[in-house]
């Protein structure tokens, strides 16, 4: 069902609701907004010209979670209550196509009965600016940060415009969420304290978030470790494995204990979420095991002032400008593109086999394959995805 659509100012008491009708069929499609492989969804930028050329329309596009019911087997239809059998993917109508058969392994291509192959669709129409930005990806890109640029990009920025420490303050002078303390170290040195995440609701410790904030107020990152550090580090280890287990029952072998480089906030903090969650922000361009940083300064005492440590910034972060003026960050994509737009409309099509892999699917550039060519074929170009 189309989403109904305020025409007119909320400020205006009469203001008029009008729901659009368009064929879901009609839409022509101008550029993907979106294309999750985590959710199955994609989610799409374009027109319904039969009703309007400018108007754009968002459809996203979602593959429904498995009901436990339509993989029932061996249940034959109550004929009283139920004359028509439900539809299950363990009919007749299941086809199956293998893709190979290895010993005990097998593969196939199952397409299960016309009722449960429905994918949700939800379109946005007329869709505003606002609604284009919300429905697409933000861009990405990795800095590999050299200790030199650490001291003439990153340094500087951080030191002039960092979010404020406040809070941590206030957690390390008892001042706020005192009563949230799991554990407290009051070594000066190498002392921390321990307390749950702001995004941990506190109860299913499946999703438990802890972070360790240390004493300490002159470590901003990862960057300024060095092996003086390690008996600080080592305890921080140590005693949080400890009061998380005696505390939530948890496995020490069974915990994630990490650093976020970046971070947002610079005050050494580790965190600390069970490895069978996948927590955001664990990704590898992000994290940093508290076990192998502990393991680079016993090997190497200034790791982290010599190693170039890779990190991702967003579109639309100040520091991304500044390291695009020294190292042309998106310059890089822009070529990419360029040559994406170079493919003859033959070859095109060939940016959506299903056999690339994911990230390399995800990051190029499209040019989508159009009937006709117009005058918006630049914003033919699919942006890449998260
Ligand atoms: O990316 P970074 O390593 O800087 O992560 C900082 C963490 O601090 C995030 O996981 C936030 O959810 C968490 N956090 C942020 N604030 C403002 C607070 C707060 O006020 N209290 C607590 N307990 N955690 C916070």
């Amino acid at each position: 069902m189309p989403e109904q659509v305020e025409s007119t100012s909320k400020l205006n008491v009469s203001s008029e609701i009008k729901s659009p009708s368009y064929d879901l069929t009609k839409f022509r499609l101008k550029r993907i907004l979106n294309n999750n492989s985590k959710c199955k969804s994609i989610t799409l930028l374009g027109t319904f010209p039969d009703l309007s050329e400018t108007d754009a329309a968002i459809v996203v596009f979602e593959k429904n979670a498995y009901r436990e019911s339509d993989v029932a087997t061996g249940v034959s239809a109550n004929k009283e209550s139920e004359p028509e059998p439900k539809p299950s993917y363990f009919s007749t109508d299941l086809q199956v196509r293998t893709d190979f058969i290895n010993n005990i392994y097998a593969s196939f291509q199952c397409v299960p009965t016309q009722q449960l192959c429905a994918v949700k669709g939800t379109v946005i129409y007329p869709a505003t600016d606002k609604h284009i930005e919300k429905y697409s990806i933000c861009q990405k890109y990795i800095i590999n940060e050299t200790p030199d640029l650490y001291k003439s990009v990153t340094l500087p920025y951080i030191s002039t415009s960092q979010f404020s420490l406040d809070w941590v303050y206030n957690i390390l002078e008892h001042k706020q969420e005192t009563e949230r303390i799991v554990f407290e170290d009051t070594d000066p040195e190498n002392g921390f304290i321990l307390l749950p995440d702001l995004k941990w609701d506190g109860r299913n410790v499946d999703n438990l978030y802890l972070l360790g904030i240390v004493r300490k107020r002159d470590i901003k990152s990862l960057r300024d470790l060095n092996a003086s550090h390690l008996p600080l580090l080592q305890n921080l280890r140590q005693s949080a494995k400890q009061a998380i287990q005696q505390r939530y029952g948890l496995n020490p072998t069974q915990l994630r204990m990490y650093f976020h480089y970046q971070p947002s906030f610079y005050h050494l903090h580790v965190h600390i979420n069970p490895i069978r969650n996948d927590a955001p922000g664990i990704w590898c361009e992000k994290s940093h095991m508290l076990d192998t940083v502990i393991n680079n300064l016993e090997l190497v005492p200034d790791y982290y002032q010599r190693a170039s440590l890779p990190f991702v910034l967003y579109e639309g972060n100040k520091l991304l400008d500044l390291y695009d003026e020294q190292l042309e960050v998106r310059t890089v994509s822009t070529q990419q593109a360029n040559e994406a737009d170079d493919v003859g409309p033959e070859e095109a099509p060939e940016a959506f086999t299903d056999e690339e892999p994911e990230e390399a699917r995800q990051c190029k550039r499209i040019k989508l394959s159009t009937p006709e060519k117009d005058s918006n074929e630049a914003e033919l170009v699919a942006t890449p995805c998260a």
